[in-house]
């Protein structure tokens, strides 16, 4: 009775086949490094938009931190800058426009990020 228990269960936790959101399934199959979280109380840095640019348009972070974006309802957030320069294009940079998002950037560097409809850049740099 027990043998047959521990094999359902086992057969349970294997069966499913839920396809779990995959960034590596973006345009250029580079896996995402930043991650989408729950907004912490205090995230590292607020990025939200004035007029026609990201207010603050760079900010500093650690590895590990938090950036809540905070875009207007005009404006979002897409990888890399505008035109393409040498800033990391994270495929988990993604903000819709409007959201407020939350984004873990686990991996050092600078990455940049723009708005699609209007081109206009911001950046994070990772320490
Ligand atoms: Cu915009």
């Amino acid at each position: 009775m027990m043998r047959f228990v521990l094999c359902a269960v086992a057969l349970a936790a294997c069966g499913g086949d839920s396809k779990t959101p995959d960034a590596s399934s973006s345009h250029d199959g580079a896996a995402a490094t930043v991650q989408m979280v729950s907004c912490p109380a205090t995230p590292a840095a607020t990025v939200t938009t004035s007029g026609f640019m990201y207010s603050p348009q760079m900010v500093t972070i650690n590895q590990g931190q938090v950036v809540k974006f905070m875009p207007a309802v005009d404006h979002n957030v897409a990888p890399g800058h505008n035109p393409t320069d040498s800033t990391i294009a994270d495929p988990g940079l993604n903000v819709t426009f409007g959201a407020t998002t939350c984004l873990m950037f686990t991996q050092t560097g600078m990455y940049g990020f723009h708005c699609v409809p209007h081109g206009f850049n911001g950046t994070v740099i990772v320490n």
